[in-house]
């Protein structure tokens, strides 16, 4: 078992039945000539999760962990595109039109696709999704259902939007999620201090808050306690 000191308590997991979840770490969120920007946004308070999310991704690998990523987006017909979805901002550019990384949040184009440097592995589930959570319409309940999962670490982008639906979702779900503030991002500040707070109020009402280097320090731990364990065997 290992602790991590987070807010409002302390966060246990096993590494067995926890999940590390990227959500939408995508060209089209965090890179210029995307969606993001497309609605007028500042796309390098993004970036700023890319670093600290990438050393949780690799010490979650190192430590055997499921890693699962998430991509919102729609089929190149668009046909699982609410109308509502696509008017919505009433911006120049909408979903499904040719931006600078190919069609906006389009299946199969490249601003669509994760980016580089935390770019899924074999093995590593990617859930493609309609919307803003990661449950909605998708199979995520599943494959953490079928491999046991109880605890999720979410990392990912934008907190106050596809993050935190995702952790209302899965609260709602049963599982216990941990947020690591450095490692998402939000093109508003003040959203992500709210998003945040919102997450850990009234005792965790829909999980924890912790930072990478608070819980590098307890996955550091653990994997020293099993390898020890192994050793006395
Ligand atoms: C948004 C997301 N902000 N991944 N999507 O439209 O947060």
């Amino acid at each position: 078992m290992a602790t991590v000191n987070a807010e409002p308590y302390e966060f246990e997991f096993s590494l067995g039945r926890t999940a590390l979840v990227m959500i939408d770490f995508q060209r089209d969120f965090v890179y210029p000539g995307g969606f993001g920007e497309s609605l007028g946004n500042d796309t390098s308070r993004l970036l700023r999760a890319v670093g600290p999310a990438q050393k949780v991704l690799h010490a979650c690998r190192a430590a055997g962990m499921l890693v699962i990523h998430t991509r919102e987006g729609h089929r190149p017909d668009l046909s699982d595109l609410p109308r509502a979805k696509k008017e919505r901002g009433n911006a120049p550019l909408q979903i499904g039109d040719k931006g600078a990384m190919g069609r906006l949040l389009v299946r199969g184009e490249y601003g669509h696709d994760i980016v580089d440097e935390l770019y899924p592995i074999e093995g590593e589930p990617v859930v493609d999704k309609p919307g803003k959570g990661a449950f909605y319409a998708t199979d995520m309940d599943t494959i953490l259902r079928m491999r046991g999962i109880e605890k999720l670490i979410f990392t990912g982008v934008t907190t106050e939007v596809c993050v935190t639906t995702s952790v209302r979702e899965a609260n709602d779900r049963g599982f216990d999620s941990l947020v690591l503030e450095d490692c998402t991002g939000s093109y508003f500040p003040e959203f992500q201090q709210a998003a945040l707070a919102m997450v850990k109020a009234q005792g965790g009402i829909f999980g924890w808050v912790s930072d990478s280097a608070r819980f590098l320090a307890a996955l550091e731990g653990a994997r020293r306690e099993s390898s020890g364990m192994a050793a006395a065997r």
